[in-house]
């Protein structure tokens, strides 16, 4: 029986630190609305504390990418969206997941900082004046995208 347990405790520490079988793909929305453009203020972790991105989080495991999408941004805005085209093109991080960045449309409730240090709608002037070390590493090719499509707004 002691074995069985030492058998068992092995197995799931090495699950726990070894194995990740979720997605790699993490959704990030850009909501835009009044031609301003959303972005949340990261409070975690520690190198990216401060940074602005664009809200979103981890796909699960069966989950579309736009259910993802509005998972995420109610858990982190309290806020309901549906889901858009693309932004731009995927962004490889070096663990390995990739971000998909998607408009998206605000339908209910009013965006609050539930997960992040503040919230802010920027213009694509706004965008422009930004000091893109201000700005999440991953989030940062975007930015010209996010112009675009305020100016055309
Ligand atoms: N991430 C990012 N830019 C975003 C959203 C997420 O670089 N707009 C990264 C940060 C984490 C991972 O994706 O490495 C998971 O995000 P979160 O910690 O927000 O769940």
């Amino acid at each position: 029986f002691v074995m069985m347990g030492w058998l068992i405790a092995t197995r799931s520490a090495r699950g726990a630190e070894e194995t990740d079988d979720r997605p790699k793909d993490v959704v990030a929305a850009a909501v835009v609305d009044a031609g301003r453009v959303l972005l949340a203020q990261r409070a975690h972790p520690v190198e990216l504390a401060g940074k602005w991105e664009l809200p979103g989080g981890r796909v699960e495991s069966g989950e579309t990418h736009a259910a993802a999408l509005v998972r995420e941004i109610r858990e982190e805005l309290g806020a309901e969206v549906e889901a858009g085209d693309a932004v731009g093109k995927p962004v490889t991080l070096p663990n390995g997941l990739v971000l998909h960045a998607y408009r998206a449309r605000l339908r209910a409730g009013t965006p609050a900082a539930l997960e992040h240090l503040d919230l802010q709608w920027f213009t694509a002037d706004d965008l422009r004046r930004l000091d893109l070390d201000d700005v999440v590493p991953a989030d940062r090719d975007w930015i010209p995208e996010l112009c675009i499509i305020l100016d055309d707004a």
